[in-house]
This record gives structure tokens, sequence and C-alpha cells, in this order.
């Protein structure tokens, strides 16, 4: 069908979303545009960050962001983008944002989308020049229009992401998200401006021989977790942790490998956020063929208790999410 009628390497992005909104009889444009107003944000972003080495922007902000991190400026930079491109989209009618404890009213109240991001994750990275990305979620309303968006708006389970995506700010900028329909990859194009489609419907292996974790926590990992991490010593994987979620995510989705981030002792619900990090990635990696899980619940089924929720996530190739998945298992059998 239409659907599938694959659009040539190098279709610009305006050209597919235009051409997968007719694949929706009932679309009306609004994902479409709320994506473009996204890209269009990703592109600001991306020219900040490849000047940040050059104006004097990339040191620490002086005040803590709700994570109690040092903020960085970039930080806050990306998340004025992004919501002001959200903003004047008209599409959002509100937002969740690494940055900001409370949610973000945009004053579009006739919008019938909410939005998670995390406008840059990673940003402890930018002054040694680590790839560093954007994070975001797409769900529809579930209050009605004509007033603000409410928590019930917000906290919906991932099942319900409508898209998601994430920007990789590496080597090349990239944009990869799904609308429920797989997953495309565009590469950015900084002298015209344009994101062009690189990575058509993008399948992650079903196995691999990469494993991402900090090792460093691993006195405080749980038995399974010790156990799955010595089970990919022993098959002589790879370890590849670069400590920028976006960057390690997207090499094992397309090399294939698995990304755990655990309880650990100072982390005892994982470090990662459910909104806007664990369940867009969890979305895309499903789409793409694999599988995501917090060790026993897959993760897009996990009921959010509050815009920042922590939850573990055990991400990546289908087969190697499993395997883990019965360690943690086996931890909790009676012994
Ligand atoms: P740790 C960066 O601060 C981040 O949020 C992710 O991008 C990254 O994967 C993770 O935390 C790294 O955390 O505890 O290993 O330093």
């Amino acid at each position: 069908d239409h659907n599938k009628l694959a659009l040539p390497v190098g279709t610009t992005l305006d050209r597919f979303i235009m051409r997968k909104q007719e694949d929706f009889p009932y679309a009306t444009g609004e994902l479409s545009q709320l994506l473009r107003d996204i890209a269009l944000a990703a592109k600001i972003v991306n020219r900040e960050i490849n000047r940040s080495g050059l104006i004097d922007i990339a040191g620490a902000y002086g005040n803590r962001n709700v994570q109690g991190e040092d903020q960085q400026k970039l930080d806050v930079i990306a998340n004025i983008r992004f919501i002001r491109a959200l903003r004047n989209g008209g599409e959002v009618c509100t937002i969740i944002s690494e940055e900001d404890e409370d949610m973000i009213q945009t004053g579009n109240d006739q919008g019938k989308y909410v939005v998670a991001i995390d406008p840059l994750d990673g940003s402890s990275n930018i002054d040694v020049n680590v790839s560093i990305g954007t994070i975001f979620s797409i769900y529809r309303r579930v209050s009605p229009t004509g007033r603000p968006g409410t928590s019930a708006d917000c906290l919906q389970p991932g099942t319900h992401q409508v898209a998601a995506g994430y920007v990789i700010y590496g080597s090349s900028t990239m944009l990869v998200y799904t609308t429920g329909n797989g997953v495309n990859g565009f590469t950015y194009e900084p002298s015209l401006g344009e994101f062009f489609l690189s990575h058509p419907d993008i399948q992650t292996p079903k196995t691999g021989a990469i494993y991402s974790i900090n090792e460093g926590a691993s006195d405080t990992f749980s038995p399974g977790v010790v156990a799955f991490v010595k089970h990919c010593k022993d098959a002589s994987f790879s370890a590849r942790y670069i400590g920028s979620l976006v960057a390690d995510f997207h090499r094992n989705l397309l090399k294939g490998g698995i990304y755990i981030y655990p309880a650990t002792g100072k982390a005892p619900k994982g470090k990662l956020r459910l909104m806007y990090e664990c369940n867009p990635l969890a979305f895309i990696v499903e789409q793409a063929g694999g599988r995501s899980s917090d060790g026993y619940q897959r993760t897009l089924s996990i009921e959010p208790k509050d815009c920042h929720a922590r939850c573990p996530i055990f991400i990546g190739s289908q087969d190697l999410v499993e395997q883990a998945e019965a360690f943690m298992a086996q931890e909790t059998a009676p012994v």
C-alpha cells in the first residue's frame, strides 16, 4: 500500500512528512506541523551547539535545574528554543520538560497535542565535545480543547504516544522519529538548512554484541544485572558507554546491542526519566523491531506517577533485552 511506498533516500523531511500525512486519510495536518516545528527548533539548537565552543555560553549557568544538576547555558537555550517553537506552532497546549518542575502551558488551549521533552540530554557532555541529544514524545490530549492541558494529558502511558523521536548532535546531526509506522532517520545538511532522508525504515538487529552500562556503579547492581553483565563478558561482547543516552542508544539502534540504566545505590529507581527519555526511545526501538523494559515490565506500559518519574531501562536488540529479563526473573525467583 501507499504507506509501504519507500520514499527515496535524499527526500527532504518536509516532503517526507507531507507524503506520510497523505497516508492518514483523516489527518488534518496538525501533527505534520508539530513535527516541522520540532525540526525548526533542532536546526536552531544545532547552530547554538556548534558555536558553543566559540561564544562563552558553554560554561555552567550558575543556577541549578529541578534535577539538582548544574544547568549548562545550552540546556537553558535549548529549552527556550523548543518551547518557543512549540508555542508559536500552535499545535501544542502543554509541555513537560526535563528543565522545568511544572507543566508549561503554551496558551494554545485549542492545541490537540502534549509534548514531553528532554531539550538537551547529556548536557554534562557539552564542554567536552561529546555528542548530545534532544528526546521528545508526542501525545494527543485527553482533556477537551478550549482550556489548558491537565496532568491527565501529561501522565499518559507510553503506549498512547502518537509520535516520538530524537535529535543527535554528533559528527553529523540527525533527526530520527516514528509516528507508529516504522522509524526513519534524516541527516542535516547545515549549508542547505535541510534534513534529508538518509536512514529509511530503520530496523535494529535482532541481537548484537555491544552492552552499554556504567560499570562504575556495579558494586550496587542487583544480582540479576551482575549476572547479565558477566554473561556479556563471557560472550566477549564489546563494552561501549559514551555516557550520553542519545549517542549510546543511536549506536546500538544501528549496530545492535543493549543499553542498561538499572537501579543502583545512587539511583534506586534508575536515573533516566520515564516520560521524556525512556518512553520515546522505547516507542522508537519497538517500531524498529527491538524491545524495552524496566527489567520486568514493558517500558511503554508503565503507568506514570509524575512528570519526572524515573525508571530502570533495558533497551535495544530484542534477544539481548529478553536475555537480560531472564536474568532479572531468576533473581526474583525463590532460590
Ligand atoms: P551516569 C546524562 O547525564 C544522562 O542523563 C544520559 O545522557 C546518560 O546516558 C546518563 O545520564 C549517564 O549517567 O550515571 O552513567 O553518568
